[in-house]
């Protein structure tokens, strides 16, 4: 029986095109295509025949909705090497892109959130659409916002990085330019005629940034106001403290109906992933790419041995009740120690690239 492949690769002249291809799974990243991806990065980014890489997701719903988590719990259920290898080998892609030589398009239509954003953010150009959903929800599942997330949040205007870290906040293409996740909006029904005219830009020219900067102004519109830039002030007054019980004190001290609503959000987080990704961002803001990498790796491998994130993947995605009991289940029980544990070396060993 022939099967499709979840990810597909092609090269349109000096294009290199990635199409994520599971799209009935919301094109969520799997070690396969993990697996897939980095030696094409690496053959391209030497390749003097290709002159930069476009990457987008199959179907209309999703660009990529992130790692595929299930695979991940199923793994830590069995004991299977997944638990390791994968964020292993996926952060290893993230700094691949980070790092990567030539132009280096996303075209973020759809959703776009956690293992999704890892494969966008860190490329030059983020180009989003009609239906761009942006988030880092790891809060949700017992985890944190890795794939870069110490190194790209802690960078975005104000407290923006914290708050979209905590809360999961979703932001739609006006707010994600706004916020930086993005650098471009691009009408999705023009996605493909930008495809071409990349192709057709970097074959005439010889300054491959030049050319992809210049296509892409010629498409790119303007996704309307930015309800984020109505919010940012009051982000950054709730937001401004580094650790999470301060940021609720701030929300439960405020009057207004946003706030309740942010508190609600938190209320309904894991602690301990809260609590860790205050740390990791705090962390983060004085680190380079490669020691925010390094600390993610054994961050993931923290929540790897505790109980949260396995609890987050069978409320969210196995069960789908939405109802996680967390453990511990309040913020001051989280005690030092735990936190501690998820900057210490693993048993396994650091991730070296
Ligand atoms: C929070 C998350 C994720 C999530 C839901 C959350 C996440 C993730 C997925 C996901 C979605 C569809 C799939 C899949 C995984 O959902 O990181 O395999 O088919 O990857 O509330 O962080």
């Amino acid at each position: 029986m022939s099967q499709e492949p979840e990810i597909e690769f092609e090269t349109r002249g000096p294009l290199a095109v990635v199409t994520l291809n599971r799209p009935k799974a919301l094109n969520a990243l799997t070690l396969g295509m993990i697996r897939a991806l980095q030696p094409k990065l690496e053959a391209w980014a030497d390749d003097e025949a290709i002159k930069a890489v476009a990457i987008k997701g199959a179907g209309e719903k999703s660009f990529c909705a992130g790692g595929d988590v299930r695979a991940v719990w199923q793994a830590g259920q069995e004991g299977g090497a997944l638990t390791r290898e994968f964020f292993y080998e996926e952060y290893r892609l993230n700094r691949t892109i980070h790092v990567f030589p030539k132009p280096y398009v996303a075209l973020i239509d759809g959703i776009v959130m956690g293992g999704g954003i890892g494969l966008s953010v860190h490329g030059s150009h983020r180009v989003a659409g009609d239906r761009t959903l942006a988030a880092m929800p790891e809060t949700a599942i017992g985890l944190f916002p890795d794939v870069g997330g110490s190194w790209f949040l802690p960078r975005l205007p104000g407290r923006l990085g914290i708050w979209m870290a905590l809360t999961g906040a979703r932001l739609k293409a006006a707010d994600a330019l706004y916020a930086g996740v993005a650098t471009d909006y691009v009408p999705a029904a023009d996605y493909g005629e930008l495809e071409g005219a990349l192709a057709q830009a970097l074959t005439e020219g010889d300054d491959a940034a030049a050319a992809v900067d210049a296509v892409i102004a010629r498409f790119a519109a303007d996704p309307g106001p930015a309800p984020l830039a109505e919010r940012r002030a009051e982000i950054d007054r709730l937001f401004a403290a580094d650790g999470v019980a301060e940021i609720l004190a701030a929300l439960k001290a405020d009057a207004g109906d946003w706030a309740k609503s942010q508190l609600e959000i938190l209320e309904s987080r894991s602690p301990t992933s809260m609590k860790v990704t205050a740390e990791q961002l705090l962390r983060g803001r004085g680190l380079d790419f490669d020691a925010c990498m390094t600390m993610e790796y054994r961050m993931s491998q923290a929540a790897m041995a505790g109980h949260d994130f396995y609890e987050g993947i069978r409320a969210v995605l196995v069960d789908k009740d939405h109802a996680p009991k967390w453990q511990p289940a309040s913020l001051g029980e989280v005690g030092a120690e735990m936190l501690e544990a998820y900057f210490a070396e693993p048993a396994s060993g650091d991730l070296r690239f």
